[in-house]
């Protein structure tokens, strides 16, 4: 009934999502919605992906440089890898077909700060976008734009691209109509001016995005499902670092230094995340807000339980029933929910202005707080370092957490020396497992390294990562950051080679 696409000049585009894939062309470079599995296009990727195989099929190669606002889901990044469809990808993935593709070297991934993204884009540093593919709830009687289930670099897209392709999907509730906040002072340097944005919950632009209709070249009717992966539920050893960061954040208030109701928060995905804001729901503290990237199960259980008032984000990242529930009851939370374009979401001058609490997970961490958040053994990719840095470097207090082990122990996720380095000493404050929490601020390097092994290390580490230490303390060139070079790696050769990082 074209209902949702309330405007007739769109309504006579409405086309097929195989008919609107025939409009990307090979080689070329397009920009997708989507962030972390929610509010991706899902029928013209996959049209695409079946114009790939045909085509490799008679020979010719064809594949596109693809940018989206960070993870997609299978319909989009799997489909596309699967078919080995994609030769350039940023700035974020977890899809695991496209992953193998990216550490076979077959795709050429760039990993970027997700704030960084959009105004690069602007500035013309990648080149010329061809083709945009957004997904809508909407297209209202005006022609502009209602966002679906994230924002992202949609506006960044649709403002460069030559041609744009819209994706209306009913499964998405009408209801997230009035929930985004799209800002439009974004002028490029030297005509910038500041953000005027003091509270996780002021509103400062308008609810859709603007679009020259010439652009758009088709409109595809969807209903399909936002995927996700499920979350695990937390097992004693998230349940055991949310308690940790609990105890840290009382003795802060009691210590003067954070208010009652903390500070705007920011949390990153998993099931580590996750189960720190089920300590938060259980916790003492009222009236929070969050200023983040994605809103997922804990945080919406917070908003509707009341311990949270507000939460600004540029994308929920929901288990498939929090999906369902929360499409069920939108109404309930557009007061309490506002969506942000990732590069407003993720702005550092608005990170360092509320006073986040940044909360990330990580890889590993070196003994001096050097933290690897990407890359296996120092160069396979796991994900990317998403929006992690743009909180942890400006934020008001900066913690990463983890569990002390992966692989059920055959890696420590304290080592030795860092394989790769995301995240430097200056941005990463507070460091928790489940052993307990390290507060660094303050501390000088050797200081750090004397308390993260003592606080954090897993105890089948400890004793190694206090020797390696002690050495380091006699043999190293410095005394700044000791180091014996010849072995601070060989935590991850080992591992390599035999699949433990534990001495044989
Ligand atoms: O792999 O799924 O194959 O078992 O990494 O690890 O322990 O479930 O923890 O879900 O919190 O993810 C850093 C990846 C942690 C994530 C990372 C393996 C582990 C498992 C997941 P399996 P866990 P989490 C907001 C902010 C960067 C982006 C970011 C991340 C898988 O937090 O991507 O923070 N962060 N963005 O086995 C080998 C190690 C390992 C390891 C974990 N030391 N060695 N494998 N794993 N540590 C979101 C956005 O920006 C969009």
């Amino acid at each position: 009934d074209h209902s949702r696409i309330r405007n007739a000049a769109f309504r006579a585009k409405v086309t097929t999502a195989e008919e609107a894939a025939t409009h990307i062309r090979p080689g070329s470079m397009v920009g997708m919605s989507g962030f972390t599995g929610s509010g991706y296009p899902k029928a013209v990727p996959q049209a695409l992906a079946a114009i790939i195989e045909k085509e490799k099929g008679l020979g010719n190669d064809f594949r596109i440089r693809l940018f989206t606002g960070a993870s997609t889901g299978p319909e989009l990044d799997g489909a596309l890898a699967k078919v080995n469809g994609i030769s350039f990808r940023m700035p974020y993935n977890s899809d695991p077909i496209l992953r193998g593709r990216i550490n076979s070297g077959e795709t050429d991934y760039l990993d970027m700060h997700l704030s960084h993204v959009a105004p690069m884009t602007l500035q013309g540093f990648f080149g010329e976008m061809d083709t945009a593919v957004i997904e809508a709830v909407a297209i209202r009687e005006d022609g502009s734009i209602v966002p679906s289930s994230s924002l992202g670099n949609n506006k960044a897209w649709v403002e460069s691209a030559r041609q744009v392709i819209i994706e209306v999907n009913s499964w998405q509730h009408a209801a997230l109509e009035g929930m985004h906040d799209i800002w439009y002072g974004t002028a490029l340097p030297p005509h910038r001016v500041a953000i005027p944005l003091l509270r996780p919950d002021d509103r400062i632009g308008q609810a859709t995005l603007k679009i020259d209709p010439s652009k758009v070249i088709a409109v595809v009717e969807t209903n399909a499902p936002d995927r996700n992966a499920p979350f695990s539920p937390p097992d004693a050893s998230a349940k055991a670092i949310a308690g940790h960061l609990m105890e840290f954040f009382r003795h802060e208030v009691a210590k003067g230094r954070l208010p009652p109701s903390l500070l705007p928060l920011q949390s990153g995905v998993g099931n580590v995340a996750n189960a720190v804001m089920s300590g938060l729901e259980e916790g003492p503290f009222e009236d929070l807000t969050a200023f983040t990237e994605v809103i997922q199960d804990g945080m919406l259980g917070m908003l509707e339980s009341g311990k949270m008032r507000v939460a600004s984000a540029t994308a929920f990242s929901l288990s498939p029933e929090a999906a369902e529930s929360l499409n069920n009851r939108m109404a309930e939370f557009r007061s309490k929910i506002i969506l942000r374009p990732q590069d407003i979401s993720n702005h550092p001058e608005l990170i360092r202005r509320l006073g986040c609490i940044a909360m990330n997970g990580l890889i590993e961490s070196d003994i001096y707080g050097n933290v690897n958040s990407t890359q296996v053994m120092g160069s396979r990719v796991q994900n990317g370092i998403g929006g992690s840095g743009d909180f942890a470097r400006n934020a008001y207090i900066s913690v990463f957490m983890t569990p002390s082990t992966a692989k059920g122990g055959k890696i420590s996720a304290i080592v030795p020396m860092a394989a790769h380095v995301d995240h430097i000493t200056q941005d990463s404050q507070v460091l928790v497992t489940e052993q307990g929490l390290a507060d660094l601020r303050g501390l000088s390097p050797r200081q750090r390294a004397e308390t993260i092994i003592r606080n954090c290390a897993h105890p089948d580490y400890r004793p190694l990562l206090l020797d390696y230490y002690k050495r380091a303390r006699e043999g190293s060139f410095g005394q700044q950051f000791p180091h014996l070079l010849t072995e601070s790696l060989s935590w991850h050769q080992r591992f390599i080679e035999t699949g433990t990082m534990l001495p044989g």
